[in-house]
């Protein structure tokens, strides 16, 4: 029997859309895009694409329409879906968070008991404040959340922030963090042994991508006598990869470094004496 193809949900438009097919197409998978359609299949792996509203992925993954899926861990948490992480994507990055208007003088949650809060995410921030022993009303509004104090709808918000200038807009003030959150990959539990072959092949490639994204690829030339001092910097997969240069007393070293700050890397190498350095993306890395 042929086995059927993988079943992912991907968001439709919106801020994941974008990050989740780039993700895909750096694995090599090629797909035409869900502008259109609202499910694609691969052409070169066994997986389909089914292009969604982030809100109702967990829904149909519990559900058996998809199999797996690309939401923000705040979504998951919403939903209350049984769907488990699989993954962690690195990408979506955001908090939800408790915001006051700035003249509300805020010391501690205490400050919110008996307050009303606007929110999109009542089932998380309901969790929150009976963890926190807060009473306070909340109104579940579904978009706009930070106009709610301006309008006279709500005293406090809690909504996702990423730079904090929306809050900053509406003169708001962030006060707590109900939760922090980034895109995950989701499955569904009992995927079988034939689908759960495609989610290893996948979640390979995956992990060899987001690999590939924290680090770099460094090529420099270095006189000899300060090829020492130069490998001490330059920790690498297992160590550098040294070679004679054409011109007696060089030599080129290769390695990989990682990408956050990799400029205070790149300085230091230049001032222990390295030359013609090359800093180069990588794809894909396994380990
Ligand atoms: O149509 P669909 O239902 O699929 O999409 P959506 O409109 O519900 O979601 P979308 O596309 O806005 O967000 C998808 C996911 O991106 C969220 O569930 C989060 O996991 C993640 N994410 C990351 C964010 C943000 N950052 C974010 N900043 N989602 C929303 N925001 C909004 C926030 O609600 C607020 O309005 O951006 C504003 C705040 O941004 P700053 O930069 O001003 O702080
Ligand atoms: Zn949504």
């Amino acid at each position: 029997m042929r086995v059927r193809n993988l079943k992912i949900a991907i968001q439709r438009s919106g801020r994941l859309n974008e990050p989740s097919v780039e993700l895909l197409r750096k694995c090599d998978i090629a797909f035409d895009n869900g502008l259109t359609k609202l499910r694609s299949a691969a052409y070169n792996f066994p997986i389909e694409m089914l292009f969604l509203r982030d809100d109702d992925i967990p829904q149909y993954i519990e559900d058996g329409v998809a199999d797996i899926g690309i939401v923000g861990e705040n979504v998951l948490a919403e939903s209350g879906s049984k769907a488990a992480v699989i993954e962690k994507l690195g990408f979506g990055r955001c908090r939800l968070a408790l915001a006051t208007p700035r003249t509300f003088e805020y010391t501690n949650l205490e400050c919110l008991n008996g307050r009303r809060v606007a929110t999109s995410y009542p089932n998380i921030l309901g969790r929150f404040l009976e963890a926190n022993l807060i009473t306070a009303e909340i109104h579940t509004i579904s978009g706009s959340v930070e106009i709610a104090p301006g309008i006279g709808l709500a005293d406090v918000i809690c909504d996702l922030v990423s730079s904090g200038s929306t809050l900053f807009t509406n003169g708001l003030q962030e006060v707590e963090t109900v939760m922090a959150s980034e895109a995950v990959l989701i499955s569904r539990g009992d995927l079988g042994s034939d689908l759960n072959g495609i989610l290893e092949r996948l979640l390979f490639r995956v992990r060899a991508v987001h690999a590939a994204g924290q680090n770099k690829y460094i090529l420099l030339n270095t006189p000899n006598e300060r090829l020492e001092e130069i490998r001490q910097l330059l920790p690498g997969m297992k160590s550098p990869t040294v070679m004679p240069l054409a011109q007696p007393g060089w030599s080129s070293v290769h390695s990989v470094i990682c990408s956050i700050n990799h400029w205070d890397t790149v300085e230091k190498l230049k001032s222990a004496g390295a030359e013609g350095i090359l800093v180069l993306e990588i794809e894909q890395m396994i380990r």
